[in-house]
């Protein structure tokens, strides 16, 4: 008898302290046919006769304590058919999803409205499917007019009126014609011109177009806004130049060309050995663009500006083929991480 209750307590110490597997591989080794609770139950007969009734209790007890062990190893891991929660657990950290990173076309298109915004520029959006009006005439490119060959448009087969527009000066029509004066915006956006493609041209690309009206706005101001524009994008040492040029919505216009960034200026096959490279073009805007969209142009000037994003993304990352902008490479896409 003594010898039993020693076995017994020891074996409770030992069950209480399991952690060598699952609920199956309790009930195996406690409660099976072959398990230690059998085995200690046929013991009973090497009991003397008058301790037979205390050795049944206590062994009856026994068999209680170990069953309830094996019930709280089966609820907490689960093994019981009963039940329906699942396995996860929750608190464990997720796995990492693959992160993309943003196109270089939108890092350049974010810096660009980042640096005009600083200076009072706000972001104006419209519609890629413009009409006539507002994408051609509005800007003093009339019916007829030689300029409209200068942009070889995409036009919409159900309506002759209706084109994909050739640059984003549409918006600033729209924005004129509300007559919220002064005006001072830009209009970043996708562009479509019937073009060949090629590693220097494509059928679609991005520009960022601005346009500041309000009385005495002059040439001086769109120098300084320019010249301001570029030390930020490109760094306070890069050399700035204007020279003449013709558009048919400024007047008087020009193109804006920057020191070269790879030569410095020396001469070399990005500058084609001028030093120069041509960045944007702007001008003061043309009295009849601001009758045409119902502002005096005895009151009021306005100076404007155009540039490509992709020309700009091309001269900042030294990028050769406009084609890998549209591709969706990921090997070239993953190489533009943080910010420009
Ligand atoms: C209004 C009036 C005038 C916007 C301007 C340019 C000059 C220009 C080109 C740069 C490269 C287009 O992307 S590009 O091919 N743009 O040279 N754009 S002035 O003039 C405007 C715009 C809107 C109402």
């Amino acid at each position: 008898m003594e010898k039993l209750l020693k076995e017994i307590e020891k074996f409770k110490l030992e069950i209480a302290a399991f952690n060598e597997g699952d609920a199956e591989t309790f009930r195996i080794k406690y409660l099976g046919t072959k398990g230690l609770v059998k085995a200690i139950m046929g013991e009973m007969k090497n009991v003397a006769a008058e301790n037979k009734k205390q050795a049944g209790q206590l062994l009856n007890e026994f068999k209680l304590f170990t069953e309830a062990k094996y019930d709280e190893l089966k609820s907490s891991s689960n093994n019981g058919k009963k039940e329906t929660g699942s396995n996860i657990d929750l608190s464990l950290p997720a796995d990492p999803l693959p992160l993309g990173s943003r196109h270089p076309i939108s890092l350049v298109k974010n810096r660009i409205i980042s640096i005009f915004q600083r200076l009072g520029f706000a972001v104006a959006e419209g519609p890629e499917i413009e009409d006539d009006f507002h994408n051609f005439t509005a800007l003093n490119l009339p019916e007829n007019h030689p300029a409209r060959d200068m942009q070889d448009t995409f036009y919409i087969s159900q309506n002759p009126d209706w084109l994909l527009r050739t640059h984003t000066s549409s918006v600033q029509v729209r924005e004129m014609q509300k007559g919220n004066l002064p005006i001072r915006i830009i209009c970043p956006g996708r562009v479509y011109r019937n073009e060949t493609i090629s590693a220097r041209a494509h059928c679609f690309f991005h520009q960022v177009e601005g346009l500041y009206i309000a009385e005495n706005v002059s040439f001086a101001d769109l120098k300084q806004t320019l010249y301001f524009f570029v030390q930020e994008m490109f760094g306070k040492d890069v050399k700035v130049r204007f020279r003449p040029s013709y558009f048919p919505f400024t007047e008087p216009s020009a193109e804006m060309d920057i020191s070269c960034l790879i030569c410095g200026g020396e001469g070399c096959s990005v500058c084609k050995k001028t030093g120069w490279v041509e960045i944007l073009g702007c001008g003061m805007v043309h009295p009849n663009v601001l009758d045409n969209c119902g502002i005096d142009s005895n009151k009021y000037t306005g100076f404007a500006f155009g540039m490509g994003i992709e020309r700009i993304t091309m001269l900042k990352y030294q990028i050769k083929d406009l084609r890998l902008f549209s591709e969706n490479d990921v090997r070239f896409l993953k190489q533009f991480t943080g910010a420009v």
